[in-house]
């Protein structure tokens, strides 16, 4: 099962891996909630966006982990807090060996905005592979579903085959999302 390990600024304090899944996303799309829904309730769901400041590192099974890093976008930040976050990131990304696949998480009702654009480079720009997760499905109907998640495949220019659309609320495309993780860890080196 999963278990927290710590919270952590740089990369002294990272915990040892053996392979780690990272979780991106803007403020409030659900990164937290998927982490819970994958693995059984232990990541902060907050009311207040944002809360989560630091990169939280998790434990599963003792087989990898699982880094949740605080979401960005969202308003009432300082220009000191910005870069702070940005730094933490670029050390993140630069320097965590052990990172073998990023799961972007978007809102299905929403299209990628400049900071979504953003992150998509900068984890273009590092070349792991990829997963793009559209979270809140049970927000749209059948049809608004597959017309967003083309126009979001569209605006991101990604194949849809890496997409997954999910509802935490449903637990739709969590099976789903948690096979393909893992086999992309355990393949990938
Ligand atoms: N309807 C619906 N609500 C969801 C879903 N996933 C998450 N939520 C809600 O969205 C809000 C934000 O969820 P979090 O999991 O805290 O989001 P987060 O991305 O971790 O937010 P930060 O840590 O602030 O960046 C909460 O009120 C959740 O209950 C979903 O699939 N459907
Ligand atoms: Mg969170």
């Amino acid at each position: 099962m999963i278990r927290f390990l710590n919270s952590a600024k740089s990369i002294e304090s990272y915990p040892s891996s053996e392979g780690e899944v990272v979780f991106v996303g803007r403020s409030n799309v659900g990164k937290s909630s998927i982490i819970n829904a994958l693995y059984g309730t232990i990541a902060y769901v907050g009311k207040t966006p944002g809360k989560t400041r630091l990169l939280n590192f998790f434990d599963v099974d003792g087989r990898y982990t699982v880094c949740d890093v605080p979401g960005y976008g969202y308003a009432n930040i300082s220009d000191r807090e910005i870069i702070s976050f940005g730094e933490m990131m670029e050390e993140y990304f630069s320097k965590r060996k052990e990172l073998k696949l990023c799961v972007m998480i978007l809102d299905i009702r929403r299209t990628p905005n400049e900071d979504d654009l953003d992150m998509f480079e900068y984890l273009d720009y590092y070349e792991k592979p990829c997963l793009f997760v559209l979270n809140k499905a049970d927000k749209l109907s059948g049809n608004e579903v597959t017309k967003q998640t083309r126009l979001i495949a569209e605006t991101l220019e990604v194949d849809e085959e890496n997409m997954i659309v999910t509802s935490c609320l449903k637990k739709s495309g969590i099976k789903e999302l948690k096979e393909t993780i893992e086999e992309t860890i355990g393949n990938y080196d």
